[in-house]
């Protein structure tokens, strides 16, 4: 389904509401980047009181839009502008507002913002007489609080618990400085026995749609603004430690030495040569650090992370037992021994036709004629969750360069405005799509 002309609701709004709309929102990722552990930086990790604050600025920005705002059971910031029919279909928007250490501003960011716009203007053209009824399908706009894992190194805890498929095995997952998620959950205020409280059912849930910068080159590449994302990788996650023998750096000879560095450093570079001959496949040693770590020892242990990813589970556990074979053939020459944990894991998400359809069809309404992209998306999104209880789509904004977990992170004010309308466009026909 490609709707070439404009949605006869959102076609109607004035151009330049898109483009104020996007200015308001990129002053916006402007002013929550200052809500940061660190100064001149951005790090805002789940279930600490930059995770607090942030839930209360932007809980005051969906109220603004008609909104109800609050946070649930898992500390997910939740906003939710009914139908009139209280029975009428549901689309939730949405995306993360925590981030990676030294993070840019607008990785899951833009797209809580980008969702609390789109009720603005829908809910504008209701008001205007540009809708039939009030509301035919009710909004919500989900802004996740843990999708980057970075303080406990599992990833996607939020929306897992939204989903329903929180596991009891992670209460005792620690961060660096020992403090458990139990623990962490209780110093936040939640109650870790009220967890399930965070899930909801799939009942009138009839989509999620969020919109995300593309964390990748190729819309910068076709110069395109936009684009419909078809799948998103799985992922798994290791940490792996390497035994060897700490000794003097001075008297130890080289055949006589277990330096358990120089196995991991091997170790990482096979990930890359093994991974880089894969079809989307994607490894990444992301932190190495060695024990004991004096400049006149000869490191007796390190220990370092690998985020695996594929387009398809089979291709990614092939790729992680040739990766696995490799260490055991390094490790064993250099008579060393290893061990991997899995921290987290996530099976691809393959997002739903109709869902493409209208995203695809949003898109073309911004640029009649033209054939929208469909991207592969190699970074990780809460959908990999909610796909669960919804069927998802994704709309991909251009990131110029691709940076992203990165201070350097960019996106366009004239793509926000652009993406904007597509967006609005897309939902708006999903809603209407799936009404009784
Ligand atoms: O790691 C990822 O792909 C995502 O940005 N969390
Ligand atoms: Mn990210
Ligand atoms: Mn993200």
């Amino acid at each position: 389904m490609t709707a070439a002309t404009a949605h006869p609701r959102i076609g109607s709004v004035a151009p330049d509401a898109f483009a104020s709309a996007a200015r308001r929102i990129m002053g916006r990722c402007d002013d929550l980047a200052s809500i940061s552990a660190g100064e001149g930086r951005i790090t805002r990790v789940y279930l600490s009181p930059e995770h607090a604050r942030v839930n209360q600025v932007v809980a005051a920005w969906m109220r603004e839009v008609g909104m109800t705002a609050r946070t649930d059971a898992a500390g997910n910031l939740t906003g939710v502008l009914p139908a009139a029919d209280p029975d009428a279909p549901v689309v939730m928007l949405g995306s993360h507002l925590d981030t990676v250490t030294d993070a840019g501003r607008y990785d899951g960011i833009l797209g809580v913002l980008l969702g609390i716009e789109v009720v603005r203007l829908l809910r504008e053209r209701a008001a205007d007489g540009g809708w039939q009824s009030p509301f035919p399908f009710g909004l919500e706009v989900a802004a996740f609080s843990d999708e980057e894992g970075t303080r406990f190194g599992k990833a996607l805890l939020g929306s897992s618990a939204v989903a329903g498929a929180w596991e009891d095995g992670w209460w005792d997952l620690t961060d660096a400085d020992g403090i458990t998620l139990r623990e962490a959950y209780r110093a936040f205020g939640l109650d870790p026995e009220r967890v399930g409280e965070a899930a909801r059912t799939s009942e009138r849930l009839v989509g999620y749609l969020e919109a995300h910068i593309e964390q990748g080159v190729e819309l910068d590449r076709r110069g395109e603004p936009l684009a419909v994302v078809s799948s998103i990788a799985s992922a798994r996650r290791f940490q792996v430690v390497v035994e060897g023998e700490a000794r003097h750096a001075g008297g130890t000879p080289y055949d006589m030495r277990r330096d358990a560095l120089l196995g991991a450093s091997e170790a990482a570079l096979a990930v890359e040569r093994i991974c880089s001959s894969e079809h989307h496949i994607i490894g990444t040693v992301g932190r190495l650090e060695a024990f004991p770590g004096a400049v006149n020892v000869v490191p007796g242990e390190a220990r370092f992370s690998i985020d695996l990813r594929g387009e398809f589970d089979g291709a990614r556990d092939a790729t992680w037992a040739r990766i696995s074979a490799e260490l055991d053939a390094i490790m064993g020459r250099r008579r060393l021994r290893w061990a991997a944990r899995e921290v987290h894991a996530a099976p691809a998400l393959f997002c739903d036709p109709l869902l493409q359809d209208v995203v695809r069809a949003g898109i073309g309404a911004t640029d009649p004629g033209a054939e929208p992209a469909t991207l592969f998306s190699p970074a990780g999104h809460d959908g990999m969750t909610i796909g669960s209880i919804a069927p998802v789509g994704m709309l991909f904004l251009r990131n110029p360069d691709g940076i992203s977990h990165h201070p350097d992170e960019a996106v366009g004010t004239a793509d926000v405005a652009v993406g904007l309308r597509a967006f609005a466009e897309a939902v708006a026909l999903l809603g209407e799509e799936r009404l009784p």
